[in-house]
This record gives C-alpha cells, sequence and structure tokens, in this order.
C-alpha cells in the first residue's frame, strides 16, 4: 500500500514537470473591414485581437509563431518574466525579427499570474492588429472565486497605415 502511494506520488510529480501549454499562431495579412473600410490589416489565426492564451502557473508555454507576411514580425509578451532570447524585442538579447515566411518558437515557464498582453514589437504592427490577451492561472486555487471569466482588449483602430501615426506623433513631440 505504501509503495502504490509513493508510486502515485512520483507520477503525480513526473505529470507537474513535463506539463506544458501549447499554441500555433499564424500572422497574416489580410482583408479586414470594421469601420466600413475595407483595408489590409494583420490578423493572427485570423482574428483581430490575437487569440487569448491561457497558461497556468508553473507550467511551460510553449508558442510556435508562423509569419506567413511578406515582412518581419515579432511577438514580445509584455511584462512577463522569461529569458531575455524569448522576449520577442529585435536587438535585445540576441532576437531577431521572424523573417518573412518564418517561424519561431517561444518557450518559458510560467512564473507569474494574472491578466497579460503580448504584441508585435515591428514597424507598428501593433497598431495593425498584432496584440492579444494571456491569463495566467495560479496554480493551486484561484483566490478570485467566479463562475466564468471574461477577457475585455480594447485598443485604437485605425484604416491608417501605423507608420501615418508615429509620423503624427513625433511632429507632435517637436513642437
Ligand atoms: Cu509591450
Amino acid at each position: 500500500m505504501r509503495k502504490n502511494i509513493f508510486f502515485t506520488f512520483i507520477l503525480l510529480l513526473l505529470v507537474q514537470l513535463v506539463c506544458a501549454e501549447e499554441y500555433q499562431l499564424e500572422i497574416a495579412r489580410q482583408a479586414v473591414n470594421i469601420t466600413g473600410h475595407t483595408v489590409d490589416k494583420i490578423t493572427v489565426n485570423g482574428s483581430i485581437p490575437s487569440p487569448t492564451l491561457q497558461f497556468t502557473e508553473g507550467e511551460e508555454a510553449i508558442v510556435h509563431v508562423t509569419n506567413h507576411m511578406n515582412e518581419p514580425t515579432s511577438v514580445h509578451w509584455h511584462g512577463i518574466l522569461l529569458p531575455g532570447l524569448m522576449d520577442g524585442v529585435q536587438g535585445l538579447n540576441n532576437y531577431t525579427d521572424i523573417a518573412a515566411g518564418g517561424h519561431f518558437t517561444y518557450r518559458f515557464k510560467v512564473r507569474q499570474t494574472g491578466s497579460y498582453w503580448y504584441h508585435a514589437h515591428t514597424n507598428g504592427q501593433e497598431q495593425d492588429g498584432l496584440y492579444g490577451a494571456m491569463i495566467f492561472k495560479p496554480r493551486l486555487k484561484d483566490p478570485i472565486m467566479s463562475d466564468r471569466d471574461y477577457t475585455v482588449v480594447i485598443s485604437d483602430y485605425s484604416v491608417s497605415l501605423p507608420s501615418l501615426f508615429s509620423n503624427f506623433l513625433m511632429g507632435c513631440a517637436v513642437r
């Protein structure tokens, strides 16, 4: 009997150690009509905003990103504790953008809980649609009891090119 309990404990420990949540993100440019004007925007798995990703504290987050666009891209995990290479910011920690047609797999252990977001860190692509929410659930009992959670993502949207915003903002900054 003791032996069975011991092996059950070891099995549970192994399950905990290899626990991982895996996602596939397909980034593409496609025609989008939100305001009555059809324009090319960036979608992830066909949607704006990008899908909400859910992970549990302690498990490994694995996110496979495929860039179907004719331009480089990146995914940055905003405010997340992770190894530098996985941060997704071009030029920092040896990370380089995901080339046109390229692929990159992000892997990091989830070390925090709460609601966060991810977004592109390349050429204003965040303003063009590449952003989404992430929920990191606590490994043990959730201190917030609810029957159902809803994630609300709020963003600006414009049919204009994101480069116009940055030019405008830069122009304002020097006045
Ligand atoms: Cu950020």
